[in-house]
């Protein structure tokens, strides 16, 4: 255990059994009273451990967040509807989760006096204007979930601010790994499934456009600094520097999953950003975080997933096996 790791804490974990969120509760949970507050929508109950407090309610939910945020110390926020697509069909909905519902966790956290992670975005900055791009880049987003993402951000640093509630915004880049499934999830468990069924792996466009995938025990060990840093009011790019293109995401998922499915171009979809990858210098030198999964290794461990059929195991789980969220 990281002699910074948070310990003896009690701990709200909103989204917390969701797909980042719970990898999350499971690290927190040997060391700290965790409390999970979930719609279960998308979140399973079966990713819990047994010992955290379960609050089933909505995130936009006053009385639901007042009960679950009773005398925590730190409230790392996860829920959100995370997809972008659906965020254009209905930008007012997933406003109230993304936007309206971040405000009511830091209101309720002024009440508690806790420290607040937010779970920001690479949606924040639209098409970046250099690459890799760092934080002090324009945010120009190209999408209401991208919008909802920079202002929960922003109020998140205003709030440290005007109020001296301590704060961290993480601008997630492309988050994959176990657990990451259904029809608004992302590209890797996309092509995954796809190549499983030996049916033709979907790629949008030329498949050139490029991303920085980051495997979510990378982004738990980046919320465990954050829980600890004195670098608060601050947003932090969570990324691994590296970029993929999408091509190349296909081919190395055909290969390590040694399937015949051929690859296939799609229209490209309206919107799309060409290129992302993260400046993760300043996550480095203030939060001390790297990532240490690259996207060969990080694929082939959610291959042996597959292979082995456990629904949600990995060797790059803390209770499972040789990995760790240190
Ligand atoms: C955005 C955010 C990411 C996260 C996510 C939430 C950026 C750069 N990234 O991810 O941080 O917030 O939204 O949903 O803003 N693709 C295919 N075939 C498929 C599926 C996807 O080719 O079957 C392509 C897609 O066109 C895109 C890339 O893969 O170019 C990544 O798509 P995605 O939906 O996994 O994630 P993205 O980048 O929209």
């Amino acid at each position: 255990m990281d002699s910074n790791a948070i310990r003896d804490s009690t701990i709200l974990v909103t989204g917390g059994a969701g797909f980042i969120g719970s990898h999350l509760v499971e690290a927190l949970a040997p060391h700290n009273e965790v409390r999970v507050l979930d719609d279960f929508t998308t979140g399973d109950r079966a990713y819990l451990p047994d010992d955290v407090t379960v609050v089933d309610g909505d995130v936009r939910d006053p009385i639901a967040l007042q009960k679950a945020a009773r005398g925590v110390d730190v409230i790392f926020h996860h829920a959100a509807l995370v997809s972008v697509t659906q965020s254009v069909d209905d930008p007012r909905r997933s406003n109230q989760t993304n936007l309206e519902a971040s405000l009511l966790v830091l209101e309720q956290a002024r009440q508690e006096d806790a420290r607040v992670v937010v779970a920001s975005s690479a949606a924040v900055y639209g098409h970046p204007e250099t690459l890799p791009v760092p934080e002090t880049a324009s945010t120009t987003p190209t999408s209401p979930y991208g919008v909802q993402k920079l202002a929960a951000d922003q109020y998140a640093r205003l709030y440290e601010g005007l109020y001296g509630l301590e704060t961290v915004a993480l601008r997630y880049f492309n988050v994959y790994g176990p657990r990451q499934r259904g029809p608004y999830s992302g590209v890797i468990s996309t092509f995954l499934e796809q190549a499983r069924a030996d049916e033709p792996i979907t790629v949008e466009g030329d498949g050139r456009q490029s991303r920085d995938f980051v495997h979510v025990s990378d982004v738990v060990r980046a919320n465990l600094r954050a829980a600890t840093t004195d670098a608060v009011g601050e947003a932090y790019n969570i990324g691994t520097g590296q970029r993929t293109t999408i091509l190349d995401l296909a081919e190395t998922i055909r290969t390590a999953t040694g399937s015949d499915s051929t690859i296939v171009h799609r229209e490209p979809r309206s919107g799309d950003i060409r290129h992302s990858g993260a400046d993760t210098s300043k996550a480095t030198r203030q939060l001390g975080f790297d990532a240490t999964v690259g996207i060969e290794s990080g694929i082939r461990s959610l291959v042996g997933d597959d292979r082995s059929n456990a629904a949600t195991d990995t060797a790059l789980e803390p209770n499972r096996g040789g990995g760790s969220y240190r």
